[in-house]
């Protein structure tokens, strides 16, 4: 039987993130492709090169050619640019939009049944104007934020608890950005929902809003300490894990953001929520109940969205 075949359109920080990663599981062969010249065939060769000694087996190759998605099972897009001092966040609307569709066009010519999993920002809208452009139906093009964010806000608790992250869930809802939407209640350590824990003497209520502050300023922490650009260790393990319930139809439940139409009363939009991700791409959406003060999160999330959905809408 080949070999699965993943193509990560962008092989800047987290492009080459994901070449490595993909390499070390052993999800299948790598293409690289980017636009700057010989950067996506450099990076491809220096992974090719770690096979030996990681052992494992892959293709793993580099193209500025859109030709070069052809076979692709899973795509994984990051290109685009990143916000640069001076610059309006309706600035980098604009580029990456025009990014998107550029993407989208490719993915439709020469990959029109991958399974696509969109992580540029901002996310939510981006994953939407990804999904037009190639034409894919809804259920196979998801975006990755929820998962980071869940990540982000299980590592803190885990530090919190001091009990190992492998025992922390966490639950993240809402767009990728300052209204996300962390559940406290529904987030546990082996099933013992953190409220509870608050109950047992192990945090305090305060402790835990400190915790889920820190969550939604995320990313916002790391551009901090970086200077030079955004997060891309933890941004690219969380793509491949979506990869990965994919290509191994694992009927994960993980928070993506998905087209969600009826559930949570929306009318067809791109926002976080809890979904099954199988062989099938977005299997369903999972609608959890939410409590008035979530629910509000919730709303207010989706009126950011909508705000810069309409924002591309009049590009
Ligand atoms: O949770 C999340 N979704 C995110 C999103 C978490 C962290 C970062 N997030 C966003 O991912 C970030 O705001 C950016 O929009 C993307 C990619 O982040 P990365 O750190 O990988 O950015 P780089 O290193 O700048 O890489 C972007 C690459 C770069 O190599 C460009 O040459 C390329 O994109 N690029 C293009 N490739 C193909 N086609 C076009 N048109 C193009 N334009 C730029």
């Amino acid at each position: 039987m080949a070999r699965n075949k993943i193509s990560l359109v962008g092989a800047g920080n987290i492009g080459g993130t994901l070449a490595l990663l993909a390499g070390l599981k052993e999800l299948g062969d790598v293409m690289l492709f980017d636009i700057a010249e010989g950067m996506p065939q450099g990076k491809a060769l220096d992974i090719a090169q770690a096979s030996p000694i990681e052992g494992f087996n892959a293709n793993v190759t580099g193209s500025n050619d859109y030709a070069a998605l052809a076979g692709s099972d899973v795509v994984i897009v990051t290109a685009g640019v990143a916000r640069k001092p001076g610059m309006s966040r309706d600035d980098l609307i604009g580029i990456n939009t025009n990014v998107m569709n550029q993407v989208g066009a490719g993915i439709k010519e020469n990959c029109p049944d991958a399974f696509v999993i969109c992580i540029t920002n901002p996310l939510d809208v981006m994953v939407g104007v990804l999904q037009k452009a190639s034409g894919l139906p809804t259920s196979k093009i998801v975006g990755m934020a929820g998962v980071l964010d869940s990540a982000r806000f299980r590592y803190f608790l885990a530090e919190e608890f001091a009990v190992s992250v492998e025992d922390v869930t966490a639950f993240v809802l809402g767009g990728h950005g300052d209204t996300m939407v962390p559940l406290v209640r529904y987030s546990a350590v082996a099933g013992i929902p953190v409220p509870d824990l608050i109950k047992m003497g192990w945090s305090s209520a305060e402790k835990i809003d400190e915790i889920v502050q820190r969550t939604r300023d995320g990313g916002a922490e790391i551009v901090g300490l970086l200077k030079t650009g955004s997060a891309f260790y933890a941004p690219a393990s969380s793509a491949i894990e979506m990869a990965d319930a994919y290509l191994k139809d694992k009927k994960r439940l993980l928070p993506c953001a998905a087209y969600v139409d009826g559930a949570y009363g929306l009318d067809g939009l791109y926002v976080g929520v809890p979904v099954i991700l199988g062989a099938g791409g977005v299997e369903r959406i999972v609608e959890i109940e939410l409590n008035e003060d979530e629910q509000a999160m919730f709303d207010r999330s989706v009126s950011a969205v909508r705000a810069l959905n309409e924002i591309v809408a009049k590009l």
